[in-house]
């Protein structure tokens, strides 16, 4: 006889803790994988293997009544924390009003609303606007077709260990083969990659790591050529690589001197995430397009194109759009998520948490040569584990800390081009004590591994 759990509410009424009653994956989660294996592709994996009946604030629940704590946000996106009550009152207010008329068709206001806030609050005091779409690669895809269309070239370069998305375009984007390209190819044409600054494992400045970009770009693609240059101001899945100081302000400037446009992919790295409410701040840079998706609208499918005013207009009428772009519902839960990225002091506690991430994981680092770099600014940081003798990356232990996490009650992703980095992406709505709880267990499965 099987019972059936009951489930429990969402949002931070949830009990803010780590409980572990069953073996994870527990008996329903383990009935639910085999349907899943035998109803989905084995192409769409998982990392926890769980089966999620609630989430609030920092916690999962799954299945069997096991409560995990979120390291990871969903990639990101739940940064308000998981069923936010604004944004669960605004999206039940919205769905009961209308769900969809197509912003092509009949337009309404939240669309404008959130393109209005985008345009303030990206980066420069120039004129912007801003369209929307369904998912961070479909943002990407646009804003390279709208740099084409406003500079009459065809090129765009990104760069080693770069992601942008699972579509055709952005995987030929995308550095990385397996898992993401491996087999899906013929990928999209006119796309080059130069080389990332990448301190850790290259040691080289700023300005010497874009002079060696700059440099294959002048001699291989051709400045007259290059529409766009598209890059993450600090990487996410290829390893959360922050970019020595001066790499991103030399890349911007030498775009502004050849009329390239300097897209900012910002799908990981915006709203709040990493301690600024886009990441190009730290950097002083202000792009020319910024892609979002991911925190702005807490879950809810939402991406957007923010940029100068000129080049979003160089598309025709009619040339930009999608059936869901800008739904109503996920602009009512974007709209209620940047209230409170901007007035709940999320920015100031993204900060905070960078700071105890770091301070936590640099104790670890400092008792155990295998973490080779902490790294990552505000709630976005990484351990990358090597061999210590010869720094080679090591991905097996990697894999092992994360599973032994989950197992354990603690949901931590992995990311990197070689596989060997744990990233932390917690929910800004984490408290001290339960980031405490998961690190904890992180660092008992280090010393275990
Ligand atoms: N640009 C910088 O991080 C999505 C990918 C998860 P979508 N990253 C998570 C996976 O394995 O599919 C991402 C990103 C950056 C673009 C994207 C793409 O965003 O909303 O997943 O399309």
């Amino acid at each position: 006889m099987t019972s059936t759990p009951t489930i429990p509410l969402g949002g931070p009424t949830l009990p803010q803790e780590r409980r572990v009653v069953t073996a994870i994956p527990g008996p329903r989660s383990e009935e639910l994988l085999a349907r899943k294996a035998a109803a989905v592709p084995a192409g769409v994996g998982h990392t926890a293997p769980i089966h999620a009946v609630a989430a609030g604030g920092g916690v999962v629940v799954d299945a069997d009544g096991n409560s995990l704590i979120d390291l990871g946000s969903g990639i990101a996106v739940t940064s308000v924390g998981n069923a936010h009550p604004a944004v669960v009152a605004a999206v039940q207010a919205q769905v009961a009003q209308f769900t969809h008329t197509c912003f092509m068709v009949s337009p309404y206001e939240s669309y404008v609303a959130v393109a209005e806030a985008l345009n303030r609050l990206a980066p420069g005091d120039h004129e912007k606007k801003t369209a929307l779409f369904n998912s961070g690669a479909e943002a990407v895809e646009n804003a390279v077709k709208i740099a084409r269309k406003a500079t009459g070239r065809s090129a765009v370069v990104a760069f080693d260990h770069g992601y942008h998305g699972r579509t055709n375009l952005t995987m030929a984007l995308t550095a990385k083969s397996m898992p993401y390209k491996s087999g899906f190819g013929p990928f999209a044409p006119e796309v080059y990659r130069a080389p990332m600054s990448y301190p850790f494992r290259d040691g080289l400045s700023g300005a010497d790591a874009a002079a060696r970009s700059i440099s294959l770009i002048e001699k291989q693609i051709g400045a007259d050529n290059l529409a766009a240059v598209i890059i993450e101001p600090i990487q996410g899945e290829g390893g959360f690589i922050v970019p020595a100081d001066g790499f991103l302000p030399a890349l911007a400037d030498w775009c502004r001197e050849h009329g390239v446009v300097f897209i900012a992919d910002e799908v990981q790295t915006g709203f709040a995430r990493t301690g600024a409410m886009f990441a190009s701040e730290h950097f002083g840079i202000v792009p020319d397009l910024i892609t979002t998706a991911k925190g702005i609208a807490a879950g809810l499918p939402l991406a957007a194109v923010t940029g100068r005013a000129e080049i979003m207009d160089a598309s025709h009428p009619g040339g930009l759009g999608g059936t869901y772009g800008g739904n109503p519902v996920a602009c009512a839960a974007a709209l209620a998520a940047i209230d409170a990225f901007e007035n709940d002091g999320l920015i100031e506690r993204a900060r905070q948490l960078g700071e105890h991430l770091t301070t936590r994981l640099e104790a670890l680092r400092a008792a155990d040569p295998r973490v080779g770099e902490v790294r990552g600014l505000g709630a976005m940081i990484a351990a990358e584990f090597v061999d210590p003798e010869t720094g080679a990356p090591d991905a097996a232990l990697t894999a092992a800390v994360a599973k032994a996490c989950i197992a354990q009650g603690v949901i931590v992703l992995t990311c990197g081009t070689y596989g060997n980095v744990i990233r932390f992406l917690p929910p800004l709505a984490i408290s001290d004590e339960l980031l405490d709880d998961g690190l904890d267990v992180v660092a008992a499965a280090l010393a275990a591994a």
